[in-house]
């Protein structure tokens, strides 16, 4: 085969050479950067935040927010007295280790330091997606049983707090108006809360963070991650990102999903770097303006933003000083070539491709800057990754040859369990020995990793996960729905999108009133990024003698493909 390649970039970086690397590293040789090394006792806030305290990073920028209104910056120091503030808060209300507190509000600092202050005192975090609606916040908060929440006026609706009697607590960040008996002002607890606080040092693997994902059946799963993620988080900040002490790094992705807090919160801070977050909507000029104003050098986003960005057009791209820009990153979706040859186009940079998921809680493959790229690939295995592409039964398959992305379990940021759900935990590690990620690949004979498709139905919308199930679930309680079968179709700009095909109940007509109708139902009744773009209302749907609907038809019939296998259909 002949793959374009674009060649390393210069040094000097953090990681100067995979190879040698790959081959003698050990995860055991970071734990020794934190202390509990020697204590036994840890806390991911401490290292993240407290750690620095003893260093030049004291008074040192930690986080520069803005939005449309707003514009500060936080110092390490100043995280570390308002995050020991918040875990007062929590304390006062009697939160203790394990409980589960959720924050459910779009980007703004106080959302980070609820997170860190939640942490410190070692709860777990639960962080929500502002776009979440009230059937997909109960959902989250009835399986967690978390007994507090932070949110904000304009989400307080949305919170079935009477269905909830776990549910104590409801912080409210930013109200204007008298709050209901029984919800906490922040800011008022935030000012009567003391800024001295007993951090809870915990064991590694005790819990820390609760992220709640989408698979192809069931309710979402919470995938709970352990303080002891903290090693990879760290050393891929270090190898993968390349964060040293000057640089200005921008996620853009927002914490409700597992980039925003393992790339957006953990893996910066535990280095000590500058983090830029910016609130509010997605445009590509007033991203391009943050870029520009804040001298970003490492930015991290997302396919689906490239190729807005790209449609944006390169001229918009030329108003901008974008010079400080010196490293690019993408995750959650596979990265077009096209994107990397536009970047390297109007950014001179390329976009460096890394694959991971919730569950994995960190990178575990990626393209270095160490490393020439071929564009459209992954990339290679982090140091300490075992990552192959095997069969059904577990055999490693040569070159070339499709097959399910595995890795070898034991990595230190692996999910320890499905929240409530051990079953589910295992179907994961049905093939003993190895972590099936669901996705499938190829190995090319270099070693780099190319992403095929997602072998279950699970859809990736401008990168987010959206189960199709539960998209289902919602349109069937519509009352003109009888049944509803939802697939993810290509699109250019955001990977996929989610279309529904539809069998109406008698008495109710196609129409496209009652098409925008269902809609709004959708994106009302769980989440705008979850509402089916397109509709196709049919007068019955593909079904299995057991009565499930068979998206792979679907699916077929989408894309005009052949059916395959029909002998499972009814009729
Ligand atoms: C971090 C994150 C995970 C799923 C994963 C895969 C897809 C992620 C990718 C990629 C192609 C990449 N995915 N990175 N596909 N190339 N570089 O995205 O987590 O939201 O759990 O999604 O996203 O299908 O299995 P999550």
């Amino acid at each position: 085969m002949n793959v374009e390649k674009i060649p390393a970039t210069e040094g000097p970086f953090n990681l100067e050479n995979y190879d040698e690397t790959y081959a003698s590293f050990d995860w055991s040789d970071v734990e020794k950067q934190f202390s509990w090394y020697e204590t036994g006792k840890v806390n991911m806030v401490y290292e993240a935040i407290d750690r620095h305290l003893a260093t030049d990073r004291k008074d040192k920028i930690a986080l520069m927010y803005s939005n449309a209104t707003r514009d500060e910056t936080y110092t390490f120091a100043q995280l570390s007295d308002l995050s020991n503030k918040f875990g007062n808060v929590l304390r006062n209300l009697g939160i203790a280790k394990g409980d589960r507190v959720f924050v459910f509000m779009p980007r703004s600092p106080e959302l980070y330091v609820s997170v860190l202050g939640t942490i410190k005192v070692g709860a777990i975090v639960g962080p929500l997606f502002e776009a979440f609606m009230e059937a997909a916040v109960r959902d989250r908060l009835e399986n967690s049983e978390a007994v507090a929440i932070v949110t904000t006026p304009a989400l307080l609706p949305r919170i079935p707090v009477s269905d909830l009697p776990a549910l104590k607590h409801v912080i409210v960040v930013g109200a204007e108006e008298e709050l209901k008996e029984g919800h906490i002002s922040f800011e008022k607890a935030m000012e009567e809360a003391s800024t001295e606080l007993e951090i809870e040092w915990v064991d590694r693997e005790d819990g820390m963070i609760l992220h709640y994902t989408s698979g192809s059946t069931g309710k979402p799963k919470g995938v709970l991650h352990v303080h002891n993620a903290m090693i990879q988080h760290y050393q891929t900040g270090k190898w993968i990102l390349d964060l040293q002490e000057d640089d200005i790094y921008w996620c853009t992705a927002d914490p409700g999903w597992v980039t925003g807090t393992s790339y957006g919160i953990f893996s910066p801070w535990l280095n000590g770097a500058t983090i830029v977050v910016r609130g509010g909507r997605f445009t590509p000029e007033d991203w391009y303006k943050v870029i520009e104003k804040n001298k970003v050098s490492i930015w991290f986003s997302a396919p689906t933003t490239f190729r807005m960005f790209m449609g944006a057009g390169d001229e918009l791209v030329k108003q901008f000083d974008l010079s400080s820009l010196r490293h690019v990153l993408s995750v959650g979706e596979p990265l077009n070539p096209e994107v990397v040859h536009w970047g390297m186009r109007v950014f001179n940079q390329r976009i460096h491709d890394n694959w991971w998921m919730t569950e994995t809680g960190a990178q575990l493959i990626s393209n270095y800057r160490c490393m020439a790229i071929k564009p459209g690939s992954m990339g290679k295995p982090f140091p300490g990754i075992y990552a192959a592409i095997i069969d059904d039964r577990g055999n490693e398959l040569p070159p070339n040859r499709m097959g399910n992305l595995a890795i070898r379990t034991g990595w230190p940021s692996m999910m320890r369990q499905i929240w409530n759900n051990p079953a589910k935990y295992e179907e994961y590690f049905s093939i003993p020995g190895w972590y099936v990620s669901g996705d499938s690949a190829y190995k090319d004979e270099e070693g780099y990793f190319w992403f095929q498709g997602r072998i279950d139905d699970v859809i990736n919308t401008s990168g987010e996960r959206v189960g199709p199930f539960e998209v289902e679930s919602k349109l069937v309680e519509h009352p003109a729905v009888a049944e509803a079968g939802v697939i993810g179709k290509p699109d250019p700009v955001r990977g996929e999108i989610i279309k529904a095909f539809i069998s109406l109940r008698a008495g109710y007509e196609p129409s496209e009133a009652l098409m925008d109708e269902i809609r709004k139902f959708v994106k009302e009744g769980l989440a705008a990024h979850a509402a089916p773009r397109e509709i196709e209302f049919r007068d019955k749907l593909p079904k299995t003698r057991s009565g499930k609907i068979m998206r792979r038809v679907l699916k077929a019939w989408e894309l005009g493909l052949p059916t395959g296998d029909l002998s499972t259909m009814e009729d």
